[in-house]
């Protein structure tokens, strides 16, 4: 049965909610990627050799000091996503509010958030290093150290990496 005519102005005039409707739906709607409530928080990343093992190897330059170094190792984007902590796609929604918490055994800490390992957003290359110049890492430097491509000053290299968490901001 057609309209009648005098209803399309009424109709019309709605036509802004519904819009607006469709923009405030929360990111928990079925079908969007990755609702916050469903991710564990903190959640503890493995770093242990077998984690480690099947991703892509990588190369950074770095400038320790005045000394040019080159470490290889994965990268912490790779490792997150293997592990689940991270989506595989382009973030958005309660994922851009989600960071990384590196801890190491003397204590030093530094964070990172999800949104700038992204290479669709921060595209940072942050590497979770075990070589450096062609050897393991020292004791006391190692076995595992961040290395951060285009990071002027080495200050989030943590060394002796022990323990990475994400977590979800309050
Ligand atoms: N665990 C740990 N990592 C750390 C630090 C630290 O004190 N403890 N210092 C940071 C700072 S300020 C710098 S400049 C670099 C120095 O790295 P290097 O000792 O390999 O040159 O390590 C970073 N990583
Ligand atoms: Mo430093």
């Amino acid at each position: 049965m057609p309209l009648p005519r005098s209803l399309l102005p009424a109709l019309l005039l709605t036509l802004p909610l519904w819009v607006g409707a469709q923009d405030a739906r929360p990111d928990t709607a079925p079908g969007r990627a990755s609702p916050p409530a469903a991710i564990a928080s903190p959640q503890v990343v493995p770093l242990d050799e077998a984690a480690r093992a099947t991703l892509e190897r990588h190369d950074v330059v770095f400038d320790d000091h005045g000394t040019t170094r080159r470490c290889e190792g994965v990268s912490l984007a790779a490792l997150l996503q293997a592990s689940g902590a991270m989506p595989v796609a382009p973030l958005r929604g309660g994922d851009l509010t989600r960071y990384v918490l590196v801890s190491a055994r003397d204590g030093y800490r530094a964070l990172f958030s999800l949104a700038e390992l992204d290479p669709t957003l921060g595209g940072r290359t942050v590497l979770l290093a075990d070589r450096c110049d062609d050897r393991p890492l020292e004791a006391t430097r190692g076995p595992l150290r961040l290395v951060i491509a285009g990071d002027t000053r080495a200050a989030r290299s943590v060394r002796q990496v022990e323990r990475i968490v994400v977590v979800a901001a309050p």
